[in-house]
Order: structure tokens, then C-alpha cells, then sequence
């Protein structure tokens, strides 16, 4: 490789913002940019070095951003491109590197390429996206059988053409043609535009679907994602993928992580491979899988599950390739009840407990607002307070039916839906969390009065001040960074206990997922001289990692040596 490009990344703890929901600065109920300056010092005192922003690019927001009608400015509810500066600035004089949302699988339908390439067969831009006759004596049946991830097919009819345009999300969110060397050209100057704007890196959108198979065949059956085979990963990504690298990216100091749906630990490893110059890092999704049926239906958890794809991917990426740890996103369920069962009045415990199961593995560790605080899903009464689009697709799918099923719909959209995530950030008990001076655009979580950053800033013992000890004790930890991984007791359903050892040293991390008090027997094998214990959720009255009885969420990390 060029030598140029740093691997920062493996140091870095980085904190994703969803704008929309983190802070608004001028009462409109909407977060934004000036929003987000007000805050940089409270990310600067939480320890993180990066930033991951979800999209603040222009947009008509059917999908909150990821629907970009302008790449080279800002939103206009999130501020000016001048805000944009000076909000980088502040990061960068805090040490917090940038991370853009990167989302070029498809535009919005009010991109100006595809008003052009909507206007008819001959438009210079009309191969900008994808555009096919449908099936049918008169055209009018979609041209294959592919879904929308959202629902529904993924092809919309345009009438004074008589084609189709596939999107493989909302109809208003119309998959860019990656086939044509202009749209990656495109795409190499937007990315060099922010790049030359002082951004550190991006999280690749989808970025495993970019690639379509040529005559887009029909696709096999698969409960909500049909096509599925025949675009991730398709025949083109990597060669697309190492060519925005050698042209851009290896040209700057920068990182990628790729969102990568169903990637699995070889083809992670294509992606990340150093000497091939593709990504830097994906997001994989087996651990927030676990709990699903068809990547969908909501199942009860098992943890010995869930320890084993934790354990496959800190193995089968150790030598070649580097984790990305999360438990939460924009698009996630919030992690606490999902991963800990219910609490109780163990919110501290369990959180905490949750925070040192991940972020003691190799990787690089993300923080989703408000999970630093522990915010829980929002308790929603109907589906119309569900703002996400992926609601509008749901309700169109269930058509007539929706009376009928609503109650258990909207049971599984309160456990599953992305707006759990996506309630305003709570930073007081001041109305609205202190989130805005108006009426947020979706609602707060009426446990704010309880959970909120002024509370646990107060709290020595609060989540907060936990992820701070936390952070600081992952930061310049060689054991963490380049350690080995080995589970103990693989199949125990309550307990998850990990080793990491690294020139002679060892942590030992021992967690209790069950809200009960839960038998441990000490592993036979470690001997060490001196024994240290660096976090604890109770107490700090552990000595070693001996036989006990681990209370409720307890959780552990020593230091042996
Ligand atoms: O998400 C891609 C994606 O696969 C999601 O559909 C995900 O499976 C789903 O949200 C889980 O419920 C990315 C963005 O993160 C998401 O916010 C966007 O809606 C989507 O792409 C389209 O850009
Ligand atoms: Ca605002």
C-alpha cells in the first residue's frame, strides 16, 4: 500500500449522532448542526475520538436523510454548510475525528439526476439508475421479482416511459447504476469534495448491494428480502470497491466501515484485506440476528448463541480483518431488555454489564446516542406514533388486513422498530429532555425525568460516568487492541466469560446476562501472580476470579498478570 493511510481506526472510540434526534438548537424540533456544536464538549468529556454523523446532506427526508437529494450541502432543518465547518472544526481541536454518512447505493427521486433521468429513454442521465421494461403483454408487471427491504416489489412504474426503476428501499430512494463509470465518477468526487473538506472517513450505506447481477434474474423465495443473492456482495463490488479506493480514499488519511447485511468472516475478509484496498472495516449483523426469525420476527434470545457469534467473529477476523463492536444504531431496537431481559430495577447493572460484554473484544467499539445514559425503547400505544417510513410499508403490506393484525404488529414494531433508537436525546429533566424548546418531531421517551445526561453527570455511579471509566480504560490498552480471545464455558446460558491475553497479560471478563444471582466455578487453568480488578459494576469488591455467586447483571473485568 501507499503508506500514507494511518490505521487510526484501532484506537478510536467512536459515538454515532443521529442529527435529527440529538439536539436542537433553534426550537424547530428537529436536531442540528449548531445543535450538535453546543454538545462537543460533553463528547470530548465522554472520551470518544470519533464521530459517526448519519446523513446531514440534502434531502426531502422520506427515509430521514438516507434519501439524498444534494451530496455537497447540508440539510436545510440541520443548519449551512458553514455550520458544517465550523462543527468539524470543534471536533477537531477536541481530538474527535469525523465520520460522514456515506449513502450511495441510491439518491432521492429529487436528485437532480434522476428528475433528468426520469424525463425519458434518451436522457443523458437516464443510465445514471435502473431502468427496465416490465414483464407482461403491456409492460405492466415489474421486470423481476425482487422486494424492497422495506416491503412490497422493489420496482416502480413510470408512466410516460413505460419502464420500471428498481429500489431496493422507498420507491423515493431509486438505486444508482454502478455499472456506469459516470455515477462512479460521481461518486469519487463527492467523496473527494468532503474529504478536501477535513472529513476522516465514512460508513459505507448498504455498500454490499451496489453491485447488481447482469439481466437482474428473478430471485429466489426469501421471507422480505427476495433478490437477496443476486445484489449483496454482487459480481462487481469488489473491483468497484478497490476502484473508489485506489482513486480516493488511499489517497487520504481516512477510514470506511461498510454497512454489510448477511457478510460473512470470508467475504469480511475480501472487504478488509489490507493488500486488496477495498474497506477498512464492515458492520457485520449475526449478533443482532440472533434474536430475530428471517432476520425479522422478533425470538427469545440465547445467549450461548449470541457468545458464539461474538466468538466466531473475534477469531475469524483476528490475523486478517478488524471488528466493528456494536450493540446499537439508528436502526436498532436500544440494547438494554433486548440483550438483559427485563431489568427491573436494574438498569444501572444491566447496562454496564452489557458495556463490558462488547467493548473488552477486539475491534473498534460504537456508542449510539443515548445508549451511554441507558435509554430504553419507547413505549409506543399505536402505530401511528411510529414515525419510520418502514411503518408506511408495513401498514401498505397488512392493506385490509391491518384491523385485524394491528395489535400484533404493533407489538412487534415496539420491540423491533428503528424509531426505539430514534427518540430524542435526553439531556435533562427539563421539558422535552432538554432535547428542544418546541415540540420535538417525535416524541421523548416519558422516562426522561429519570434518564438523562444532567442526572448522570451528577451520579459517580451512573451509566455515564461507567462509560467514561470505560473509554479511558479501552484507550492505549494493548491487551484490548491486539489481544487473543478465548470463551470459557461456551454452552452456559447465563454467563458469558472471556479471556484476552497479550504479551504476558491477561484480562479476564466475566459477565452475569440473567437478572439473578447465577453460580460461577473459577477456570481451572489461570495462574497469575497478581490479580487486579479494573471495572466492576457493584462495588468494586471483588479480589479474583474465584468461585462465587454473581449477583444480578454483574459484571467484571481483572487484570492478571
Ligand atoms: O440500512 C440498511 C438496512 O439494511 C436496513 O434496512 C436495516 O436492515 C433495517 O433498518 C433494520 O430494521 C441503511 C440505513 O442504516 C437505514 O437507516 C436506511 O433506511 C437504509 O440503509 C436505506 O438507506
Ligand atoms: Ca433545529
Amino acid at each position: 500500500m501507499d503508506g500514507i493511510r494511518t490505521r487510526w481506526y484501532k484506537d478510536a472510540f467512536i459515538y454515532q449522532i443521529y442529527p435529527r434526534s440529538f439536539c436542537d438548537s433553534n426550537g424547530d424540533g428537529v436536531g442540528d448542526i449548531r445543535g450538535i456544536i453546543s454538545k462537543l464538549d460533553y463528547l470530548k468529556e465522554l472520551g470518544v475520538n470519533a464521530v459517526w454523523l448519519s446523513p446531514c446532506y440534502k434531502s426531502p427526508n422520506d427515509d430521514n436523510g438516507y434519501d439524498i437529494s444534494d451530496y455537497r450541502d447540508i440539510m436545510d432543518e440541520f443548519g449551512t454548510l458553514e455550520d458544517w465547518k465550523e462543527m468539524v472544526a470543534g471536533m477537531h481541536e477536541r481530538g474527535i475525528k469525523l465520520i460522514m454518512d456515506l449513502v450511495v447505493n441510491h439518491t432521492s427521486d429529487e436528485h437532480p439526476w434522476f428528475i433528468e433521468s426520469r424525463k425519458g429513454k434518451d436522457n443523458p442521465y437516464r443510465d445514471y439508475y435502473i431502468w427496465r421494461k416490465g414483464k407482461g403483454k403491456d409492460g405492466k408487471k415489474p421486470p423481476n421479482n425482487w422486494t424492497s427491504r422495506f416491503g412490497g416489489s422493489a420496482w416502480e412504474y413510470d408512466e410516460a416511459s413505460g419502464e420500471w426503476y428498481l429500489h431496493l428501499f422507498t420507491k423515493k430512494q431509486p438505486d444508482l447504476n454502478w455499472d456506469n463509470p459516470k455515477v462512479r465518477k460521481e461518486v469519487q468526487d463527492i467523496v473527494r469534495y468532503w474529504l478536501d473538506l477535513g472529513v476522516d472517513g465514512f460508513r459505507c450505506d448498504v455498500i454490499t448491494y451496489i453491485s447488481k447481477r447482469e439481466g437482474l434474474p428473478d430471485g429466489k423465495f426469501n421471507i422480505g428480502a427476495v433478490g437477496d443473492e443476486h445484489f449483496t456482495h454482487g459480481p462487481n463490488i469488489h473491483k468497484y470497491l478497490n476502484e473508489l479506493f485506489t482513486e480516493v480514499l488511499s489517497k487520504y488519511d481516512c477510514m470506511t466501515v461498510g454497512e454489510a447485511a448477511g457478510v460473512t468472516i470470508e467475504q469480511a475478509q475480501l472487504y478488509t484485506d489490507e493488500s486488496r484496498g477495498e474497506l477498512d472495516t464492515v458492520f457485520m449483523f449475526e449478533h443482532v440476528e440472533v434474536d430475530r426469525y428471517f432476520r425479522m420476527f422478533p425470538k427469545k434470545l440465547s445467549l450461548p448463541r449470541l457468545k458464539a457469534v461474538f466468538a466466531k467473529w473475534q477469531l475469524g477476523l483476528r490475523d486478517k480483518g478488524w471488528n466493528s463492536l456494536y450493540y446499537e444504531n439508528h436502526d436498532q431496537p436500544r440494547s438494554l431488555k433486548r440483550f438483559t431481559g427485563d431489568y427491573g430495577n436494574l438498569r444501572k447493572e444491566a447496562a454496564k454489564m452489557l458495556a463490558i460484554s462488547l467493548y473488552m473484544q477486539q475491534g473498534t467499539p460504537y456508542v449510539y446516542q443515548g445508549q451511554e445514559i441507558g435509554m430504553t425503547n419507547y413505549p409506543f400505544k399505536s402505530l401511528d406514533e411510529h414515525k419510520d417510513v418502514v411503518i408506511r410499508y408495513v401498514r401498505k403490506a397488512l392493506g385490509v388486513f391491518e384491523p385485524l393484525l394491528r395489535k400484533v404488529v404493533l407489538k412487534v414494531m415496539n420491540i423491533r422498530g428503528r424509531d426505539n433508537a430514534r427518540t430524542p436525546m435526553q439531556w435533562s429533566a427539563q421539558e422535552n429532555a432538554g432535547f428542544t424548546s418546541g415540540t420535538p418531531w417525535i416524541n421523548v421517551n416519558p422516562n426522561y425525568k429519570e434518564i438523562n445526561v444532567e442526572a448522570e453527570l451528577a451520579d459517580p455511579d451512573s451509566i455515564l460516568n461507567f462509560y467514561k471509566k470505560l473509554i479511558a480504560f479501552r484507550k492505549n490498552n494493548d491487551i484490548i487492541k491486539y489481544g487473543n480471545y478465548k470463551e470459557n464455558y461456551a454452552s452456559h446460558k447465563d454467563i458469558y466469560c472471556y479471556e484476552r491475553w497479550w504479551h504476558g497479560e491477561k484480562l479476564f471478563v466475566l459477565c452475569n446476562f440473567k437478572n439473578k444471582p447465577v453460580e460461577f466455578k473459577a477456570t481451572k487453568d489461570l495462574a497469575y501472580e497478581t490479580c487486579e480488578l479494573k471495572l466492576h459494576n457493584y462495588g468494586y469488591d471483588r479480589t479474583a476470579p474465584e468461585d462465587m455467586v454473581l449477583r444480578p447483571y454483574e459484571a467484571m473485568v481483572f487484570l492478571i498478570k
